[in-house]
């Protein structure tokens, strides 16, 4: 099987004061295992596919990815990726501000962190359904959107530094229709250590 499922950084109830110990476990085990075994399914019969990064397939998605299987590599092949980041950018006692040339392009792109901020929650709010809110690099530049389902930036060639998962699979148990306080809270749990070395890996390209 080319593809595992990543363990978490970190025990299931670290993050319990935002998200708790179930939400992750049936996250982490359930989605995000799902995802792995059935991208794994859909290239069982792709060996050169299957050879490729996980980037690679992405980035491929519509030109080495053959019609029959294509649907299945976006949804399992982007769930994948989306989360496999999504565990490495949070961390038990975590949040505050970014820090160095993360914290620079910010301020020149948003105008400071808060506008920053404001502008990533009303991103993640209008996404109707489910989905993911991004902060991508894009030419070089910072720029904020959000993907349905389980798509990545990475199909469309850009770099996801950071996403939030707005599917209610992340928040219904303990916020139920409230995603607002989901997208509120979550800062507090965030590894800028983490963003800021994924933004400069970003620029290095
Ligand atoms: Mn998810």
């Amino acid at each position: 099987m080319p593809f595992t499922l990543p363990p978490l950084p970190y025990a299931y109830n670290a993050l319990e004061a935002v998200i708790d110990e179930t939400t992750m476990h049936l996250h982490h085990e359930k989605h995000h295992g799902g995802y792995v075994n059935n991208l794994n399914a859909a290239l069982k019969d792709h060996a050169d596919l299957a050879a490729l990064s996980l980037e690679d397939l992405l980035r491929g998605i519509n030109s080495k990815v053959p019609e029959a299987i294509r649907t299945a590599v976006r949804n399992n092949g982007g769930g994948h990726s989306n989360h496999s980041m999504f565990w490495t950018i949070m961390q038990p006692g975590g949040g505050g501000e970014p820090t160095g040339a993360l914290a620079q392009a910010i301020q020149k792109q948003f105008g400071g962190f808060e506008p920053f901020q404001q502008r990533f929650q009303e991103a993640g709010m209008k996404r109707f359904g489910s989905g993911w809110v991004w902060l991508v690099l894009k030419n070089g530049q910072l720029d904020i959107l959000s993907t349905a389902n389980q798509d990545s930036p990475i199909m469309d060639g850009l770099y996801p530094v950071m996403g939030n998962d707005v599917w209610e699979h992340a928040y219904y148990l303990k916020y139920q229709n409230r995603r607002a306080y989901y997208l509120i809270a979550w800062w507090k749990i965030l590894n800028w250590g983490e963003i800021g070395r994924r933004y400069e890996a970003g620029i290095k390209g």
